[in-house]
């Protein structure tokens, strides 16, 4: 369940702040999750925007692949060791351990040609 889902839905506002505690005490209980910081990668007509995603060595990351296109996609990286299927606009989450400073390339399986990425980390 995201803070999303929840605003989303018809509850009383005391009601709404109590669920809103509880996603909180949730988070809070996983200090892994937050300490990550957060980017976003869109897939869009088989190819990955940015191209290139700069982050810090030695930090956990959290990548948000979001596929804009209507098939489905593979986010693959053989050097970050993760392999997952995209459904048709929809989104995954990838956690990344703290990273050496180097580059990460990472591809989508299903359109190999076009869609390819890298992660500078540094
Ligand atoms: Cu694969």
């Amino acid at each position: 369940m995201t803070i999303k889902t929840i605003s989303r839905a018809i509850i009383p506002s005391s009601k709404k702040a109590a669920m809103m505690l509880a996603v909180l005490c949730f988070t809070a209980a996983l200090p892994g999750l937050v300490s990550a910081a957060q980017y976003e990668i869109i897939i869009e007509n088989h190819r990955f925007v940015p191209q290139q995603l700069e982050v810090t060595a030695g930090e956990k990351h959290r990548l948000i692949i979001i596929n804009k296109d209507a098939t489905p996609e593979e986010f693959e990286s053989y050097e970050l060791n993760r392999e997952k299927i995209v459904a048709g606009n929809s989104k995954i989450i990838i956690f990344l351990p703290p990273l050496d400073a180097g580059i990460y390339p990472f591809f989508g399986e299903f359109n190999e040609a076009t869609a390819q990425g890298r992660l500078l980390v540094k």
